[in-house]
């Protein structure tokens, strides 16, 4: 996380149209543009600039860094945006729990923890093992408030906006809390995690409340990007089966509502039957439909869904 840029932009535009303010560059940037072009809509003008016109829906965009996003939404600069839940907490938690914007939705994407991490040679036994320490982190907020929680004694947070791993090396603390996503900067700096404080995703943010020609163009997006997360987990699942089997294949269906049954031509004893299947279908499933008498099953990935 890095610190606030100077100049935000001041609220105001087209008030037929909702403001979303996205990060321009970066790890969330590309994740949230695959989101949006997922969603049928367009991202019309060059990323370079601030603004940004979207096709298919009356929507701007607002193009920033991460961290400002959370007090544009608050200040009314946009309306909501896309935000990691670790940069929104931190905000919050500074701003003493009154921060006049909410979590809309959590998006599944952008997926991290927040970790306190130490030495790999020390031994950890426990939040006690970081009393007197000081932790070198751009996360103060969320650190402090889990180091109170954890009675730790003694310890400090030290500000540090990049580089955190190298921070007990340099001998400027002991241990530090930073994002961890696969490990690999800790293992390749010689740290290991001591303790996840926060789990992240992506969320869209929204303004406390918002005019109803607003409001209408956010759910219609609400619309799209719950059939996207929806579509990305579904499944179509196809097969022939036994009719006795019926009652029991919809049971090994992985979060399946009632499935479609077809007779088949020239054999009554047979049925087709069709799911979709919201939960990931394992092969230990489909080794189970096939000892019930099912064959040709087929898994198909579901390009849109919209209940
Ligand atoms: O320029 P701007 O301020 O907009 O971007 P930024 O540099 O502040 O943020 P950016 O683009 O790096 O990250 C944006 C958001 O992505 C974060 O706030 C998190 O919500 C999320 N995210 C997901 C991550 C990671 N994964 C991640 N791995 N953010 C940072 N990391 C870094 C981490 O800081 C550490 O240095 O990756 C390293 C650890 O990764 P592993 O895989 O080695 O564990
Ligand atoms: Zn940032």
């Amino acid at each position: 996380m890095n610190s606030t840029t100077s100049s935000l932009p001041s609220s105001g535009g087209d008030p037929d149209r909702l403001r979303l303010a996205v990060q321009k560059k970066g790890r969330l940037a590309d994740d949230t543009f695959e989101l949006l072009r997922q969603c049928g809509l367009k991202v019309s003008q060059s990323r370079t600039r601030l603004y940004a016109r979207v096709e298919g829906l009356p929507i701007d965009l607002l193009l920033v860094r991460d961290d400002d996003i959370p007090a544009l939404v608050a200040g009314g600069a946009s309306d909501v945006g896309i935000v990691g839940g670790n940069v929104f907490e931190e905000v919050r938690l500074a701003a003493g729990g009154t921060f006049p914007a909410k979590t809309v939705q959590a998006l599944g994407f952008s997926k991290c923890r927040l970790c306190i991490a130490v030495p790999k040679e020390m031994a950890y036994d426990g939040a006690a093992s970081l009393n007197g320490f000081r932790v070198a982190t751009s996360y103060a907020q969320l650190t402090q408030d889990w180091l109170s929680k954890a009675q730790v004694k003694n310890a400090k947070t030290v500000n540090m906006n990049g580089a955190h791993e190298l921070a007990p090396r340099l001998g400027v603390a002991e241990a530090i809390c930073d994002i961890v996503s696969t490990g690999a900067t800790l293992e390749a700096n010689g740290l290991k995690v001591a303790e996840t404080i926060f789990e992240s995703e992506a969320l869209l943010i929204g303004a406390e409340a918002l005019p109803e020609a607003k409001m209408t163009i956010l759910e219609a997006l609400l619309g799209r990007i719950r059939g996207v997360m929806r579509s990305q987990n579904a499944k179509y699942v196809m097969m022939n089966a036994p009719r006795a089997a019926i009652d029991a294949i919809g049971e090994v269906l992985p979060g399946a509502e009632a499935p479609t049954v077809l007779d088949l031509a020239g054999d009554s004893s047979k049925v087709a039957i069709h799911a979709v299947c919201n939960e990931e279908v394992l092969w230990e499933q489909l080794a189970d439909l096939k000892a019930l008498g099912a064959t040709a099953i087929l898994v198909l990935d579901i390009d849109k869904m919209l209940a």
